[in-house]
């Protein structure tokens, strides 16, 4: 039996030549904005994407952006942006950053580099806050700038993501 690909699924499976960038929320960072903004500030999570979303406009990359309050939902789209080969991501896990050893393993399956990203300064706060259960397979870790701490992030992940040339191959900028 012959499996039929589309036009579609091919296109697929072709690298873009734009930097993809995934942005992640995870539980509760839906009420940014509303409740506690001495921890969290006052900006709202529309407010925070919005940003990113055109900065990547700026530079010709994608930025997509991701909440949800379900840990498996986050899994879900982990997976989805290997298979969507998104280059980088950025995750704020929120609480899931002391609990989920499953989040955890999602990101290290796919492997896709990210960076973990806090509001707060998780180390000035309670003690079981201190752990991350991801902090030891991210690039790097912004806790404590408020949103600018995402923006920090996503001008990492473009300036550091390999550039694609028209060919298919990679050519690696040097770290600075
Ligand atoms: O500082 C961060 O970004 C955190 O990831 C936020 C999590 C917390 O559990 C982490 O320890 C640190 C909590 C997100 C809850 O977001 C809210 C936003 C507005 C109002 C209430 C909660």
């Amino acid at each position: 039996m012959t499996t039929k690909r589309t036009s579609r699924a091919v296109a697929k499976s072709v690298p873009s030549l734009h930097p993809h960038v995934l942005v992640l929320h995870g539980p509760n960072l839906n009420l940014l904005g509303s409740r506690e903004p001495g921890h969290y500030g006052l900006a709202t999570l529309d407010d925070i994407n919005r940003v990113l979303v055109s900065r990547g406009e700026a530079v010709n990359a994608q930025v997509e952006t991701f909440q949800n309050n379900h840990e498996g939902a986050l899994i879900d789209r982990i997976h989805q942006a290997a298979h969507d080969q998104v280059d980088f991501i950025v995750i704020n896990p929120a609480g899931y950053t002391h609990t989920s050893i499953a989040l955890r393993d999602a990101l290290a399956a796919t492997a896709i580099p990210f960076v973990e990203v806090h509001l707060s300064n998780i180390y000035a706060r309670e003690p079981f806050r201190h752990h991350s259960y991801f902090s030891d397979l991210a690039v790097g870790v912004v806790s404590g700038l408020g949103a600018h701490g995402y923006e920090l992030a996503l001008e990492y992940a473009l300036r550091h993501l390999p550039n694609r040339t028209s060919h298919g191959s990679q050519k690696t900028e040097k770290a600075h």
